[in-house]
């Protein structure tokens, strides 16, 4: 494929969409099997209607190497058994970095590199650092949707598998208006 021609990329309305649109992907509690500790806590939230948890909406910039895609990610608000909706988290297969930018509500970035788990609070106008070999979720902590724009190298990847294999370290409960992070237990 040849790199793509210069063209500008707009933030549509309430930051939820870029304009021009490539992909929508849109993931709901069913696609999140394995993930939450509670698994009967998920059972029940697949069961009483399997909500949307999160989409993605990506520019038309393809994930292809040199080239450097880019997506809004909207996490709904809600927890599953105390714990609080989040994305599948994944790690790049080719390791390189990648930028999270707060967009709207409040966030958080949890990493992992298979020893040591950091936490990252998002809020708008923050970018958290992905350092290259670092897995990555993101978490809404708050009561509003949470967006945040992702920029990441095209030939980066996602391994989900590995998350389900090794955890993330850390996961974010809700506890009295506040965050609790607790270790993960048995991934
Ligand atoms: C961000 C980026 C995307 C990723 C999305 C959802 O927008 O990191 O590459 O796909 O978040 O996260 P996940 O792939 O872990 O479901
Ligand atoms: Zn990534």
């Amino acid at each position: 494929t040849p790199p793509l021609q210069p063209f500008a990329i707009r933030f549509g309305d309430d930051n939820a969409t870029l304009e021009p649109q490539g992909q929508i992907l849109q993931r709901r509690m069913s696609d999140l099997e394995g993930l939450f500790a509670d698994r009967r806590a998920w059972e029940q939230a697949v069961a009483d209607g399997d909500p949307v948890v999160y989409t993605v909406v990506s520019s038309p910039v393809p994930e292809v190497s040199r080239e450097l895609p880019q997506s809004i990610t909207t996490i709904f608000p809600g927890d599953t058994g105390g714990e609080f909706w989040m994305t599948k988290g994944h790690q790049h297969p080719d390791p390189q970095g990648e930028i999270y930018l707060g967009l709207e509500g409040r966030g958080g970035l949890l990493l992992f590199d298979g020893e040591r788990a950091e936490w990252l609070d998002i809020t708008p106008g923050v970018i958290g650092y992905i350092p290259p070999g670092w897995a990555h979720r993101s978490v809404n902590v708050g009561d509003e949707p949470y967006r945040f724009l992702a920029v990441y190298p095209g030939s980066a990847g996602h391994d989900y598998g590995w998350v389900l294999t090794h955890g993330m370290g850390l996961r974010a409960r809700r506890a009295e208006g506040t965050v609790e992070l607790v270790p993960f237990g048995t991934p």
